[in-house]
């Protein structure tokens, strides 16, 4: 008989007992934070002592650990997950009904902690809950940001950043450990010293500290007793580790000191594919780098005698170039700590590191003036020297007077330290986020490193958890599925598979839309409150949410929206089934086009939606403040799903996946894993359009794209484009998107106008869009063709993926976790 975890009467006294001792209150004197509080406290009982089983299993077992390096991880609230993954949600939602109160809403107190951007942060998580589930012992590494991503208002229709104070309730599900704070080092010289055996060592003199101390948050596996560890690191001033003796007394040097630690970790910087090449980005990144490394170093040592044992017991795994300063760290222990020689430590180095790359968008490439990094980091960066020497030597050496290799290679290059070429040398494996992405890698962004490495390169197309992005946020769903192919499914997507089964089946196609409809009133009932809008939960619900970004083209939606408006105002009587479009999509508090952007769909939105002349035939809504709780509800409401980067641009994407496991359709182009969706559900099942990845590519190379001729040849584009610049969406400043028009057409603003082939792919969009609303009309071929969506999503969970990541790169065993024998 399985355990009951929770024992219902016990759990409603715990929380009780709870508001008492946080708060002095009784239950009905407390606020729903203080609930919230209370109710997670009671849950993290039970965490706790699974989180204590796995550790002590882990060092009985003295298993392998990869440590996920990441300066992101989108988590999303916990209660509801680790809840789910306890198996107790439905018990604890009884027994707090008993109490009289809504679990839905205790979980809505949960700030979301959202320290990350979008995909990249979010996989971060993703990978986190699947290794727990899978069973296999791991450590995410990350940072405390006192404020992570921003959150979203819209004033006027304009983006305003708030700023996220998600810790200023306290958030139960963190634990403070500070036994385990370690000392990093910035700034100062580096010393050769002499030793009495004749060696000579490097010691960092006249730099700065700071205290970085971790929480840690456990991250609960599904049904299996296994609770691994997010270390998330804070800052702290060092008072207690002196100003080295060179400095004593030197009081500008302490507040100096002081000040650093004070903003170290203060914020996230909220930008998706770009780096904003601050130096506090490069302290934040070395701060948690340094401290990871030397907790996993401590924690292998105590248990091992032989440091060159390391790769048998450790792996870093580098979330994109963000955390690659751990090669040179790892390298700077052993040299300088352990007293390997150059080449024994680098045999370890590259065993234990492997990279992540995550996008071929320039001016997403991590490259550090050696100024800041040198002076920063003087101890590091005499090792990057010393790794670039020794690569420029084996580049020479296969390449024998080839400059232009060195020059494309090379890790230090025109004053500048380029963190891929790092961590391509120094790892012993790079790999991409979905085959096509791989493949763009491999043949020409690091076509000169696949050539010397071929080795090294290796493909893990990305994936999603199943249990937060169904069994939660679609609880309807998930119960239909469970009601036909049985619970598998939870920890084995491939079994999703079964459902086809019934795609034909009349009955199950209804019950299937039906959820769907049920899941769009909800949305409905959140649009109504948060915006204001009225959506016919019978329209099409037409879905692009995720960050902006001119190569995600929210433009080339926005356009095609206004001439669909066009057409109807022009042709009154045309049959037009009526389609609701939803974005939500935070901009780079910087990026000036895609917050305009934001500006348009909202000042487009409140054109359409306030036209009773086309009575309610389209409705565009902007989400305010897209985060992972409320994506939840818009995958689940989703009947089409956008993904229309412009094919070579999008590594992966994760939305994508998303939307296609609750049954929602995709129109998109044949970039990132999209690829991979369209073999998997079949392209009869996808709405794909647009130029490829090798047009695209070819274009580029050949700077032949000439947008003007589309604009000048095609009426209803031109038609489109000059309402952004003759105030007909922005009657009181005809000029406010002058700049998306120039975008778009103009060469003295950008150095090539409409660079993500927005008007090249507008006509074909246009096309898929109308087949979709054909296939819409059809119920039961929609219907059919949504479940065959869910029924194949199974290759796009993130277990598929981490099982990939285990078998080639971290070689890790799994670990059962046995509950305690209770007494
Ligand atoms: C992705 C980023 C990213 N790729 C720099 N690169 C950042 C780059 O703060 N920065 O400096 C932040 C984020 N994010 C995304 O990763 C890709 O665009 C998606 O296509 C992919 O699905 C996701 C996960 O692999």
């Amino acid at each position: 008989m399985k355990r009951e975890i929770f024992d219902k009467e016990a759990f409603k006294k715990e929380v009780k007992d709870n508001v008492r001792m946080l708060y002095r209150k009784d239950l009905e004197e407390a606020s729903e934070q203080e609930i919230f509080q209370a109710v997670s406290y009671a849950v993290k009982e039970v965490i706790i002592d699974q989180w204590m089983e796995t550790q002590s299993s882990m060092k009985r077992e003295d298993s392998k650990v990869v440590y996920y390096m990441s300066m992101e991880f989108l988590m999303g609230r916990a209660l509801g997950n680790n809840l789910i993954n306890l198996t107790a949600y439905q018990a604890v939602a009884e027994a707090l009904e008993e109490m009289g109160l809504d679990l839905n809403v205790i979980e809505d107190q949960e700030p979301d902690p959202a320290l990350g951007n979008g995909g990249l942060g979010r996989l971060a998580a993703c990978f986190m809950e699947s290794l727990s589930t899978l069973g296999y012992p791991a450590y995410g590494c990350g940072i405390r940001y006192r404020y992570g991503m921003f959150k979203q208002k819209i004033k006027d229709g304009f983006q305003v950043e708030v700023p996220d104070n998600w810790l200023k309730d306290g958030y139960p599900f963190e634990l403070r450990r500070p036994e385990y704070t370690y000392e990093v080092k910035f700034g100062g010289y580096v010393r050769a010293v002499n030793t009495p055996d004749g060696r000579v060592k490097f010691v960092q003199e006249g730099y700065q500290s700071v205290k970085a101390v971790p929480y840690d948050m456990p991250i609960i596996g599904y049904n299996n007793h296994m609770v691994n560890t997010l270390m998330i690191w804070d800052a702290e001033p060092a008072e207690c580790f002196e100003l080295d003796s060179f400095d004593k007394g030197d009081y500008r040097k302490a507040v100096e000191q002081e000040n650093l630690a004070r903003n170290l970790v203060d914020v996230l910087y909220p930008n998706d594919n770009h780096i904003a090449g601050k130096e506090l980005r490069l302290k934040q990144q070395y701060f948690f780098v340094s401290a990871s490394v030397q907790r996993a170093i401590a924690r292998f040592k105590k248990m091992h005698s032989d440091i060159h044992d390391l790769p048998k017991k450790v792996a870093f795994q580098l979330n994109d170039t963000h955390p690659t300063v751990a090669v040179a760290e790892l390298m700077r222990y052993l040299l300088d700590e352990e007293e390997l020689q150059w080449d024994d430590a680098w045999n370890i180095t590259t065993q234990v590191c492997a990279y992540t790359n995550h996008t071929i968008m320039a001016e997403a490439l991590e490259k550090w003036p050696i100024e800041i990094f040198s002076r920063l980091l003087p101890r590091i960066y005499q090792i990057v020297e010393e790794i670039n020497r020794r690569f420029i030597l084996q580049i020479q050496e296969h390449y024998p007077g080839d400059n232009g290799k060195i020059e494309r290679m090379a890790i230090i290059y025109n004053g500048q330290v380029k963190m891929a070429h790092l961590a391509i040398a120094a790892g012993h494996s790079v790999n991409g986020v979905a085959r096509l992405h791989t493949e763009i890698l491999k043949n020409q962004e690091l076509k000169d490193f696949y050539e010397l490495f071929p080795d090294k390169f290796n493909n893990k197309t990305n994936g999603i958890t199943q249990r937060r992005f169904l069994l939660h946020g679609n609880q309807l769903l998930a119960k239909w599925v469970t009601d036909h192919v049985g619970e598998e499914w939870i920890t084995d997507l491939s079994k999703i598979e079964k459902l086809t089964l019934y795609v034909d089946d009349e009955k199950a196609q209804h019950e299937f839309m039906n959820i769907k409809y049920q899941n769009k009133l909800r949305l409905a009932k959140y649009i109504k409150e948060h915006n204001g809008i009225d959506v016919d939960p019978r329209s099409i619900f037409d879905v692009q949410v995720k960050r902006l970004h001119e190569y995600k083209r929210q433009l080339l939606n926005v356009l095609h929206i206004m001439y669909l408006y066009n057409e109807l105002k022009e042709h009154p009587d045309m049959e037009f089934y009526p389609r609701t479009f939803i974005f939500g999509a935070k901009a780079a508090a910087g990026y000036k086009n895609a917050k305009l952007t934001i500006k348009l769909i909202n000042s487009v939105a409140e054109v359409i939606n306030n036209d009773k002349s086309i009575q309610d035939k389209i409705k565009v809504v902007f989400i305010e403040d897209y985060r992972v709780s409320n994506a939840e509800w818009i995958f689940a409401a989703a009947d089409v799903s956008e993904q229309i980067s412009t094919a070579s641009k999008e590594a992966s994407g994760t939305g994508n996946m998303k939307f296609m496991l609750n049954g929602a359709v995709t129109i998109g182009t044949m970039d990132g894993a999209n690829v991979e969706m369209a073999e998997e559900v079949g392209k009869e099942n996808m709405f794909i359009f647009g130029m490829s990845s090798d047009e695209v590519i070819a274009h580029e190379k050949n700077r032949d794209y000439d947008p003007m001729q589309i604009f000048n040849n095609d009426q209803d584009i031109r038609k489109v484009l000059m309402q952004l610049i003759n105030g007909f969406y922005s009657p009181q400043d005809s000029e406010l998107f002058r700049d998306l028009y120039n975008s778009l057409l103009n060469t003295q603003c950008t150095q090539y106008a409409d660079t993500y082939f927005i008007l090249a792919d507008f006509r074909s969009y246009a096309e898929a869009q109308k087949a979709i609303t054909e296939a819409y009309k059809d119920e039961k071929g929609w219907a059919k063709m949504a479940m065959l969506n869910t029924a194949h999503s199974g290759k796009f969970s993130s277990d598929r993926t981490i099982e990939e990541y285990v078998r080639d790169i971290w070689h890790l065993e799994k670990l059962t976790v046995e509950p305690e024998k209770e007494d």
